[in-house]
């Protein structure tokens, strides 16, 4: 890459195995389901987790999108986490092109929702009330340090959606990571909800896209969302060829990016001025804030990182995210390292 960049797992180019692939890709028109390669992609999508269909999209927030329109109308509410991804960083897709009222609830360090706080969130059969309809996850949960969220937790929001007629989403945009760091498969993850969309160009370093999964019956309708939603794709062979690699070659390597965030975090530890929990990064996302005693604000360190053309996210005046992934190993973390090391070094102030 022609930087060393932290700031996301997005900002992954494909590898050259997918830029041969998507060379190479038979093509058609897909809105007429005729290209070859995306066909295969659907379906491999489709049983490496366990549901009856997929849909390629452009993108986890237009996955999410469908989902939530597919599963829910005008009037409707869908209960989630405060911090989810949906509710915070999709723009309010789900109110302002669905019509559909997000009813947020406060989540645990790992991005848990209280199983009595979901119950009591599910309305009366009222003409005053939304109608409550769906219930939206997230694993691995990206506002809680990427945490891979349990399975038996999974299981129980399941069971309070049966019991009330409710519909579940999985938000999977790191789907393969959860997997990774639970040690179980991504269908083991997704087996107790309805829906799951997970994304290809994240740590899987495709280009582009993700996959929404569900029933065939699901799919169909999230297909025609898609297309309202302008997302029908004609040749998108050219993409989905660089999908098939990210699901064939670059889920298998998740756990090293998982190993390398480690490292990195023990690395911040050790640097005066820096505040890490070590213990809570268990996928490929750290989160790290500023002591009280360091003069330089979160920007300003960012800033003088990107003199080095290291690239950092500062989320706010005293902390940052680094997110782990194919192109930044051993060798980038040292570097980076070294040269907040050198930062810090001025910025702590001293006492006399
Ligand atoms: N997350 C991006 C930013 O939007 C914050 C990132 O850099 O992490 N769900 C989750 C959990 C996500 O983290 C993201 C992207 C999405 C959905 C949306 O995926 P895209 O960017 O493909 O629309």
């Amino acid at each position: 890459m022609d930087k060393i960049d932290f700031r996301s797992d997005t900002v992954t180019w494909p590898t050259p195995a997918m830029r041969q692939a998507m060379l190479t890709a038979a093509v058609g028109d897909d809105v007429y389901g005729e290209d070859p390669t995306v066909n295969k992609l659907e379906a491999l999508a489709a049983e490496m987790v366990g549901k009856e269909a997929a849909l390629f999209v452009a993108s986890g927030t237009m996955g999410n999108l469908a989902a939530i329109l597919t599963h829910a109308g005008r009037g409707d509410e869908a209960i989630l986490g405060q911090d989810a991804h949906i509710f915070c960083w999709e723009a309010g897709g789900m109110a302002a092109l669905g019509g559909v009222t997000p009813y947020p609830l406060p989540t645990d360090a790992i991005g848990r929702m209280d199983l009595a706080q979901i119950e009591a969130a599910i309305r009366w059969d009222d003409p005053h009330c939304p109608r409550s309809r769906l219930i939206l996850l997230e694993n691995s949960y990206g506002a809680k340090n990427g945490a891979p969220v349990p399975l038996d937790y999974l299981a129980a929001v399941s069971d309070i959606a049966r019991r009330h007629g409710l519909a579940t989403h999985l938000d999977g945009a790191r789907l393969f990571n959860a997997a990774a760091a639970l040690g179980v498969p991504a269908r083991a993850v997704v087996q107790h909800v309805d829906s799951v969309s997970f994304c290809l160009s994240k740590g899987l370093c495709a280009p582009v896209g993700s996959l929404l999964c569900g029933s065939a019956a699901f799919v169909r309708q999230a297909r025609r969302i898609r297309k309202i939603l302008g997302g029908g794709m004609r040749q998108a062979g050219v993409l989905a060829a660089a999908g098939i690699v990210s699901l064939t070659e670059m889920v298998d390597r998740l756990s090293q990016d998982h190993e390398n965030a480690a490292l990195l975090a023990r690395g911040l530890a050790s640097i005066s001025g820096i505040q890490v929990d070590v213990e809570r990064v268990r996928t490929n996302i750290v989160f790290f804030y500023l002591s009280p005693d360091v003069t330089l604000s979160a920007p300003q360190i960012a800033a003088q990182l990107r003199q080095a053309n290291i690239w950092i996210g500062a989320e706010s005046e005293r902390h940052f995210r680094v997110v782990t992934h194919y192109w930044v190993g051993p060798n980038e973390i040292e570097l980076l390292l070294g040269a907040l090391e050198e930062i810090m070094r001025q910025g702590v102030r001293q006492s006399a």
